[in-house]
C-alpha cells in the first residue's frame, strides 16, 4: 500500500462539481434544448468560440456559497470535493495570470477556487481540481466547424501542432497555480482521448506535477487512461463487477448531465445512490458523486436532498 494514497482510499466518498459558463445555459442555446451533457453545449450546438466567449460578460453566480457546499458535503458523509477548474470550454474558475478567459474577467469577479478551497479546509475536506486537457478556447485548438462532423464525435477537436508546445506550457503554468495558490490535493484530468495527447506527454505532465507537490494524487486521465493507470482509475457512470488491484474512483451523476441542465429531472433515489456507494466501497473503490450548480451558483434542491438523505443512511 502506498502511503500517499492512504487518505484517498480511506475517503470512500467525494463530491464532484461541474460548474462553468455552460451552467448559465442549462442545456439551452437560442431557445433550443440540446441532447447530451449540458457542459458539452458549445460542441453540441456548434457554437463558435468567440460567440461562446460572450458568456463571460453574463457570468454572475451571486448565490455561490462555498461554505454551504462544503458543509453539505461534510453532512453527506463525503471526505473531499473535486471541482471543474477548467472544463473543455476552457473557462477558468480562478483568476489565472495566464488568461483573461477566467472568473476575474466576469462581473462576478470573486475567486471561486479560493472560496471553495478555504471552505474545504474549514470542514476538514480534501480539495481536488479537475483540469481538461481539451481546451475549446485556447488558440492552439479548434473545433471542426466545417460542417462535416467526423464519424468519431470525440475527434472533432483539432490541435494546431505548431502551437502544441505553447499549450503544454500554458497547462503547466496553470497547474502550478492550482497547486501553489490553492494547494490542490488531487489533480483530476480529462480529455486524454484526443489523438494529439499521447502517452509521453501525459507521463511528462505527471512527473512535473509530482515534482511540484510529491504528495498530490493524480487520476489516470493525465495520460492515456487505460495504459497509464496511475494513480487511480476513473470508471464513468459505471463501475467494475469485481475488486481491482489498483486504486479507483467511479464518478456518477444523480440525474444524467454533469453540468446543470434544466430539462434533466430524472433523479436517482437516495436508496439507489446509497446502494451504489456501498457496492463501490465493497469493491475497493471510491464514489465521486456529481452536483451541477445553476447559473446563479445554486445546487439544485433535489441534489441537496439526495445528498443529505444518503448522509443520514450512512450514519445509521
Ligand atoms: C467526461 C467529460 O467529457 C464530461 O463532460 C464529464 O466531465 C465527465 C466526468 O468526463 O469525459
Amino acid at each position: 500500500l502506498d502511503k500517499r494514497m492512504q487518505w484517498f482510499s480511506d475517503a470512500k466518498y467525494g463530491m464532484f462539481i461541474h460548474f462553468g459558463l455552460y451552467s448559465q445555459l442549462g442545456g439551452i442555446w437560442k431557445g433550443k434544448s440540446y441532447d447530451g451533457y449540458a457542459e458539452w453545449i458549445q460542441s453540441n450546438a456548434d457554437i463558435a468560440a468567440q460567440e461562446y466567449a460572450m458568456l463571460v460578460a453574463t457570468f454572475n453566480p451571486k448565490d455561490f456559497d462555498a461554505d454551504f457546499i462544503a458543509k453539505t458535503a461534510k453532512q453527506a458523509g463525503m471526505k473531499y470535493i473535486v471541482i471543474t477548474t477548467k472544463h473543455h470550454e476552457g473557462f477558468c474558475l480562478w483568476d489565472s495570470k495566464y488568461t483573461n478567459f477566467d472568473v476575474g474577467s466576469t462581473p462576478f469577479k470573486r475567486d471561486i477556487l479560493k472560496e471553495l478551497s478555504a471552505a474545504c479546509r474549514k470542514y476538514g475536506l480534501k480539495f481536488g481540481t479537475y483540469y481538461s486537457i481539451i481546451d475549446w478556447h485556447h488558440p492552439s485548438q479548434e473545433r471542426n466547424l466545417d460542417g462535416n462532423k467526423p464519424s468519431d464525435w470525440w475527434g472533432q477537436i483539432r490541435m494546431k501542432y505548431a502551437k502544441k508546445k505553447e499549450y503544454v506550457t500554458y497547462m503547466k503554468n496553470q497547474i502550478k497555480e492550482l497547486i501553489d495558490n490553492y494547494n490542490s490535493d488531487i489533480l483530476w484530468f480529462d480529455g486524454d482521448w484526443v489523438e494529439w495527447w499521447n502517452l509521453e506527454a501525459g507521463a511528462d505532465l505527471y512527473q512535473y506535477i509530482r515534482t511540484l507537490k510529491p504528495s498530490i494524487i493524480i487520476n489516470n486521465r493525465v495520460s492515456k487512461r487505460d495504459v497509464f493507470k496511475r494513480d487511480f482509475g476513473t470508471p464513468e457512470q459505471k463501475h467494475p463487477d469485481d475488486k481491482l488491484k489498483h486504486y479507483w474512483e467511479a464518478c456518477y451523476t444523480m440525474n444524467h448531465s454533469w453540468g446543470f441542465k434544466t430539462s434533466d429531472n430524472d433523479w436517482k433515489n437516495p436508496e439507489v445512490v446509497y446502494k451504489k456507494l456501498k457496492d463501490i466501497n465493497n469493491k475497493g473503490g471510491n464514489l465521486l458523486l456529481n452536483v451541477g450548480p445553476d447559473g446563479n451558483g445554486n445546487i439544485p434542491e433535489k441534489s441537496v436532498e439526495i445528498l443529505l438523505e444518503v448522509g443520514k443512511m450512512l450514519k445509521k
